[in-house]
């Protein structure tokens, strides 16, 4: 997509601290800096979030996603990873290309990437009804 700020680092017009790179996918630094190692992976093909995504994208950009983990955690000295995603604004989605957010952790390392609730505001029966899918 000609005005997707991913795709241009994809394509290169944008330039990007390249991790890895394949047919299918694209991983890089999260420009943020706001913690160490923080990466984004990327599908090549524009896909909005994984709403939209179809399944053999979706099967590259994990497999890219677990290569890149077990790369962290086997050779770089990190211990384990979270992965984040937002799909969707209503979910927090600021950029409209799917990526996965890969934090690399170290044991002890003090860093809080869980997000904090503030509590269900429905009785879970009520959910579970309205959410089950069978
Ligand atoms: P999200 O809020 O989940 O959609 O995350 C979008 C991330 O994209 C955010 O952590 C910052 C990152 N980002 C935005 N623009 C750029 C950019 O031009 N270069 C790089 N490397 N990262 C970017």
């Amino acid at each position: 997509m000609s005005d997707c700020i991913f795709c241009k680092i994809i394509s290169g017009e944008i330039p990007s601290r390249k991790i890895f790179e394949d047919e299918w996918t694209y991983a890089f630094m999260d420009v943020a800096q706001d913690v160490d190692g923080h990466i984004l992976v990327v599908p090549k093909a524009h896909r909005k979030n994984i709403l939209d995504c179809d399944e053999e994208t979706l099967a590259q950009l994990m497999r890219t996603v677990k290569k890149i983990s077990n790369h962290l955690t086997e050779k770089c000295g990190y211990n384990g990873v979270n992965l984040l995603n937002a799909s969707d604004e209503s979910a927090g989605q600021s950029v409209p290309h799917f990526h996965i957010h890969i934090i690399p952790r170290k044991t002890g390392d003090g860093i809080d990437a869980w997000p904090h609730f503030d509590g269900a505001k429905q009785d879970a029966e009520t959910v579970f009804n309205s959410i089950k899918m069978q």
